[in-house]
């Protein structure tokens, strides 16, 4: 498995979410919260029925917010469910929406005590969002908010394949310098 590590907070690795001990792993949903493709897909077949029995209770969640869950079979104690924006050529207000599920999933692993934390590329497959585009916007989202907050250890960002790893690599450069 391919590993960055970044700083003594972030890390960047390549390889599949559901597999992740961190406390939380976060999911990449739709507004419904009642399950789809992609990464979301798999983190329900991974973690089992209870999952999408306690995202039957939630009712939805919009774009740009989040909403966590327990986490079912996975190693991961909790599932925090993010909603990004479908990409609409980037100037409907996707870059603030994707910020937003970003520094919403982290605030909601702050409220729940949780340390660790991993994270997908959130809207870059069905979503199609540019992933060099969300690169930037996740990983400055994610280096504003522990600037501010030291409660989380870790942040690891878990890209399924070489691409993505490659574009959060370079974004890493011009972020963390
Ligand atoms: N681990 C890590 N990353 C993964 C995994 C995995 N197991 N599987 C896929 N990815 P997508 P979106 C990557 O489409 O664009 C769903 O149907 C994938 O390669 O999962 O936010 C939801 O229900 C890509 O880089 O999420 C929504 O309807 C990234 O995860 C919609 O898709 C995100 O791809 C959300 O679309």
């Amino acid at each position: 498995m391919k590993r960055a590590v970044l700083s003594s907070q972030v890390e960047l690795v390549q390889g599949d979410i559901t597999r992740q001990d961190t406390d939380a792993i976060v999911n990449a949903a739709n507004s419904s919260l009642l399950g789809g493709g992609g990464v979301d897909g798999a983190i329900h077949r991974a973690g089992g029925p209870a999952i999408l029995e306690e995202c039957r209770r939630l009712g939805g969640c919009a774009a740009g917010d989040a909403k966590i869950t327990t986490g079912g079979n996975l190693k991961a104690r909790y599932v925090i469910h993010a909603v990004g924006p479908v990409y609409r050529g980037g100037s409907s207000g996707e870059a603030d929406l994707l910020a937003r599920c970003y520094r919403r999933s982290l605030e909601i692993a702050v409220e729940h005590g949780l340390r660790t934390i991993a994270f997908p590329s959130i809207s870059t497959g069905a979503y199609r969002y540019p992933v060099r585009e969300a690169a930037r916007v996740a990983l400055r989202t994610v280096k504003e908010f522990l600037e501010t907050q030291p409660a989380i250890q870790l942040v690891r960002f878990v890209l399924f394949d070489e691409t993505a790893f490659h574009a959060y690599a370079e974004a890493m450069e011009e972020i963390w310098p």
